[in-house]
């Protein structure tokens, strides 16, 4: 029966045809030959991860790139340095069951699955511009959980300045962590504005499905306005600090990566410009805009602050 819904439904509806398209796309490049994926009557009725998914109105407006893309190349040293190799060895990643531990200046620290956290922030579609620090960006459409409604959940105390993610250390599921090549685990980290922002996300799926492993499953980090490496994957932990954490790239180089990492065309990494990037599938360079794109949004967070000391 044909309902009559009202207009906000129109996007989901096309959420909907997308998904299914992209489902095809995603058996492709897992290997199932067209003919296999077209036959299968069962691929129309497939549940979808995420029935209910929404776009949310913050999503960026442009095209995204191929699913091949974003999960053939990408940055994830607990597998490799190389970017094709988290793609070949993030299956040993065991993502289910996965528990998140709240705790620090929070009233209720507590450890939860993801499931439970879907039902505090539950998910959206939202496309993003990810920008890496390597002069590469990629546009993503993410199902991510709003992480505000997950902070006022865990009720942060008085103290709680700022928020450091953890990424799982464990070098049998994740072998690049043999290799001292960070000081394992992966850290990252927030100031408490900056989490609390609508665009800050906690991914758990991409183009309608869950997120596979190499981009960071069951729940990574995604802070659209800032370079790619403080999008941490992969997170057990969320920790509420009254001091600035450590962050990973900030303890291994310090005059590189700061604790802020805005996309900044202005300053340039001590060993590349960071006035260009490369749109990953394109040939010609496009200048990078300030905050990624999204300062109307965000530059109000770092007013009177200089933001080339504070990089
Ligand atoms: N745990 C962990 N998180 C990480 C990284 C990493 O090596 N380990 N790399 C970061 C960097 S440098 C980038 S550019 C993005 C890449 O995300 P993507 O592969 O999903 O595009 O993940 C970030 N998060
Ligand atoms: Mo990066």
């Amino acid at each position: 029966m044909l309902i009559r819904r009202p207009p906000d439904i129109q996007s989901s509806e096309i959420t909907e045809r997308n998904l299914y398209l992209n489902r095809r796309q995603f058996l492709v490049a897992a290997g199932v030959t067209l003919g296999a994926a077209l036959t299968g009557e069962s691929l129309l009725a497939a549940p979808t991860a995420f029935p209910d998914l929404r776009k949310s109105v913050l999503s960026a407006s442009e095209p995204p790139n191929s699913l091949r893309e974003i999960t053939t190349y990408n940055n994830f040293y607990e597998f490799g340095t190389d970017k094709a190799e988290p793609a070949q060895n993030a299956h040993t990643l065991v993502t289910h069951p996965w528990t998140v531990r709240i705790d620090g200046e929070v009233k209720r620290a507590q450890s939860v699955d993801v499931a439970t956290l879907m039902r505090w922030s539950p998910p959206e579609e939202r496309i993003y511009r990810m920008r890496c620090v390597e002069a590469w960006s990629m546009v993503i459409p993410w199902v991510g959980l709003p992480l505000a409604a997950i902070i006022k959940h865990a009720a942060p105390t008085s103290r709680a300045k700022y928020i450091e993610f953890t990424t799982l250390n464990d070098p049998k599921q994740m072998p690049g962590q043999s290799r001292a090549v960070l000081d394992w685990p992966y850290v990252e980290g927030l100031r408490m504005d900056e989490a609390m922002h609508p665009l800050t996300i906690l991914a758990v799926g991409l183009y309608g499905d869950t997120l596979p492993n190499q981009n960071g499953a069951p729940l990574r980090l995604v802070v659209p306005w800032k370079y790619g490496f403080k999008n941490g994957k992969s997170i057990v932990r969320i920790r509420f600090t009254e001091q600035q954490p450590a962050t990973s790239w900030s303890k291994a180089a310090p005059g590189e990566y700061g604790f802020y990492a805005n996309v900044n065309p202005a300053v340039d990494h001590p060993r590349w410009s960071q006035a260009k990037e490369r749109r990953l599938g394109e040939f010609i360079k496009r200048p990078t805009l300030p905050f990624n794109g999204y300062a109307e949004q965000v530059a109000s967070l770092y007013s009177g602050m200089d933001l080339r000391k504070f990089y």
